[in-house]
């Protein structure tokens, strides 16, 4: 690699009074000249700075943005600029010679961990970017461990080198400490006079300046100085090559043809065995070159990279589909964005097929109705087919498999989406979605503004497959389920921009409400003060069941005292009352009520007194019994790493937690299962978070209600 020509990389650069320029809007036309490549790293780790000095370098935009001032291409969001952070994904085109890259700018951060892997799903392979400055930590090995879980081939870079607390060699351990010993540098930091210069390629012994056009032969001190790294890469390179004879070769002394490590590294990088480590810096310059040299040569085109699996609509098994540009058409949407002027935008990688304008496709099988989305399965017309450059759109004709586009003015499209042919609809299995574990209680600011928060709710839903919508039935709150502060705070901000007022409450847990002792009382519901009168009295008793029996109803009314329309208009009235509780406002639930007498009136009788003897007998049953709290348990099953296991079991114990089990899952984590009030669940994933410094995670099922310990009320509920 090191020893080709690299690209120009000054090409375009001046002159354009727009900062944003190029080629990089054509469409390309061939998969095989196609790039698709995921920059992943934990926040903070250079990747949006990275993806804009590259687009620099390529001469598709003329001048780089900075983070401070929200001027980058990737980070457009209005949340981006605001948290100086990427949300969500970006794509970003650029061209080199003839090869089209689409960098695929992710958010580090884990709360938007969602669009990191619609990024990784789009793309075919990665630069795993890690900061020389702050090195690997928890969430960079989750990071890995994501693309790793992928068999996703990928290169570190080992970014911000030109930052005085620029650490290179530590990190390059670290890298390689974390990640395995497939981690091999291809280049090695060149200093003159404490800064950084250049970079000599190990293979090549060439050493190329930071504006990636200077080359040289390196000296022979400098040569020296790269031969432990040297001999390790070819190491590296020998044991995954195809060719057997190259290990003796190696041993016996010869010296193996540039040329001929070079490919074989390729192979072993396209095939992810192998993972190149360069070091870059978007301030000077340096690596840039060579990076887009190691992308368009060593990195797998789409046509090398499996296709996702994909069915008809009824789950039925179709044949293998294609990276082929004739083959038929299946695109999937990565991101959904909300634009006050176009509409829905959303990002669609392309499989197989050519997507066109002017065509019909089909649109549908998100998946994600369980959160709360609207399901949908329609043709839409594709009236406007672009290539974006951040949130910059720029028409185009067509989009190839292999190929990432933007389309515009659909009415129905969410994240998640399969694009298709109309006549023959498919569905592709959609990758795993992190499960949203924050609750955010929220209400209109004023009576007012409620309708505006349900009607934008659904906007700000459809752009996100993270966020869990929950409208609660018994405490009648809007509960937004988000992945971490970070995610609640984008969301609250999005329906803010939308001009809905709103607050954030305190999240109620659904409690209910039982009896703990029988009773027997009669009710009279009796009113006579003139005109047509109120006549129903209704004796019944209560008495306690098992947790989760329910409600049972039963008659034992003799002799029809109790016509059988008015004994249904006691169960309802008593049903009514279950609902709203009678202690504390929380359903009635396992209890058997049973009607064993009472009387009526020929002419006051109806069935709205009997529907209110109903509900007041029970309120005077729980008046002369006792009322258990329920609260809901859930099963939660936290996966940590084995150093984390004694802290987060003291906390468990704090926050009434039953452990059932532990097991060993390998690779050093543990499993950790048990059984916690939801009361204690509500901020755990981040607690759960502070205790293992971002490492450790948990899922939850619900279980059961049970007693809240100490919780015994009388009725406090009168009407
Ligand atoms: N000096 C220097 N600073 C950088 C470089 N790359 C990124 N930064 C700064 O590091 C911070 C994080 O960069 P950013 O690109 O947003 O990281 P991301 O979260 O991985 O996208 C920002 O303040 C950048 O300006 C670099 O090469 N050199
Ligand atoms: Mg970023």
């Amino acid at each position: 690699m090191s020893n080709k020509t690299p690209q120009e990389s000054s090409q375009g650069r001046g002159g354009a009074e727009q900062r944003r320029a190029g080629a990089s809007g054509a469409p390309a036309d061939r998969p095989e000249k196609i790039r698709n490549v995921a920059l992943v790293g934990r926040s903070g780790a250079g990747k949006t700075m990275l993806a804009e000095a590259l687009l620099a370098a390529t001469g598709t935009i003329t001048r780089m943005g900075s983070i401070l001032a929200g001027t980058t291409v990737s980070d457009s969001d209005p949340s981006e600029i605001h948290q100086q952070r990427s949300v969500t994904l970006s794509v970003l085109p650029l061209i080199v010679g003839e090869v089209k890259v689409n960098l695929l700018d992710t958010p580090g951060f884990v709360d938007f961990i969602g669009d990191l892997r619609a990024g990784l799903r789009a793309a075919d392979a990665a630069l795993f970017v890690v900061s020389a400055v702050d090195g690997v930590d928890a969430a960079t090995t989750e990071l890995w461990a994501e693309c790793e879980r992928l068999g996703m081939p990928r290169a570190v870079v080992i970014s911000r080198m030109d930052h005085a607390r620029a650490r290179y060699e530590a990190v390059l351990a670290e890298c390689q400490e974390a990640f395995g010993a497939s981690v091999l540098p291809l280049y090695v930091p060149i200093h003159a006079g404490g800064t950084l210069t250049g970079l000599l390629g190990v293979l090549s012994h060439t050493v190329v300046d930071a504006g990636g056009t200077a080359r040289r032969a390196a000296t022979e001190a400098e040569r020296a100085g790269a031969e432990q790294a040297r001999a390790a890469l070819i190491e590296g390179i020998i044991a995954e090559s195809e060719d057997e004879t190259l290990l003796d070769r190696y041993l016996g002394g010869e010296e193996l043809a540039p040329q001929t490590l070079i490919d074989d590294l390729e192979i072993a990088v396209a095939r992810g065995a192998l993972y190149p480590v360069l070091a870059t810096s978007a301030e000077t310059g340096v690596g840039l070159a060579e990076l887009l040299e190691l992308m368009t040569d060593a990195f797998p085109s789409p046509v090398e990279h499996a296709l996702p699996s994909v069915s008809d609509r009824h789950g039925g098994a179709v044949g293998p589909l294609a990276c082929d540009p004739s083959a038929r058409l299946v695109g999937e949407v990565v991101r959904t964005t909300m634009d006050s002027f176009l509409g829905r935008v959303c990002l669609v990688r392309v499989f197989s097929g050519t997507l066109r304008e002017d065509t019909s496709v089909h649109i549908g099988g998100h998946g994600l109705t369980d959160r709360g989305h609207l399901d949908h399965d329609s043709d839409e017309r594709v009236t406007h087919l672009q290539s974006p450059l951040g949130a910059t759109l720029r028409p185009v004709p067509f989009c190839v498999a292999g190929d990432i586009c933007a389309l515009t003015r659909l009415t129905s499209v969410e994240t998640g989406d399969t694009v298709s042919d109309p006549d023959s609809p498919l569905l592709i299995e959609a990758w795993p979605m992190p499960e949203p574990l924050l609750p955010v209680a929220v209400q209109g600011a004023a009576h007012g503004d409620e309708d505006a928060l349900a009607k934008n709710l659904g906007k700000v839903a459809a752009v996100d497959p993270t966020l869990r919508v929950e409208r609660n039935a018994e405490t009648r709150q809007l509960v937004l389920w988000c992945m971490g502060e970070a995610h609640a705070e984008v969301v609250l901000d999005r329906l803010r921009y939308q001009g809905v007022k709103l607050q954030a409450v305190d999240v109620i847990t659904p409690l209910r409400e039982t009896f703990v002792a029988p009773a027997a009382v009669r009710a009279r519901y009796v009113k006579q003060s003139g005109g047509h009168g109120q006549y129903a009295i209704c004796e019944i008793e209560v008495e306690p069941l098992e947790r989760g029996a329910g409600f049972e109803f039963v008659d034992r009314v003799i002799g029809g005292v109790i016509p059988r329309h008015y004994i249904e208009s006691v169960e309802k009235g008593v049903r009514t009352q279950m609902q709203r509780g009678v202690a504390k406002g929380f359903a009635v639930v396992d209890i058997r009520v049973t009607l064993v007498g009472g009387k009526t009136h020929s002419v006051d009788s109806s069935d709205a007194a009997f529907q209110a003897a109903g509900a007041l007998a029970l309120r005077e049953a729980a008046a002369a019994s006792r009322i258990q709290l329920l609260e809901p348990v859930s099963q939660v099953t936290i996966d940590l790493p084995d150093a984390y296991v004694g802290p987060v079991m003291t906390d468990l114990s704090t926050r009434r937690g039953h452990t059932t089990g532990t097991t060993s899952v390998g690779a050093g984590r543990t499993e950790i299962r048990a059984e916690i009030p939801d009361a204690e669940l509500l901020r755990y994933v981040i607690e759960l978070r502070a205790l293992t410094a971002g490492s450790g995670r948990f899922r939850r099922r619900y279980l059961r209600h049970e007693s809240v310990p100490g919780k015994v009320s009388h009725s406090t509920v009168t009407d």
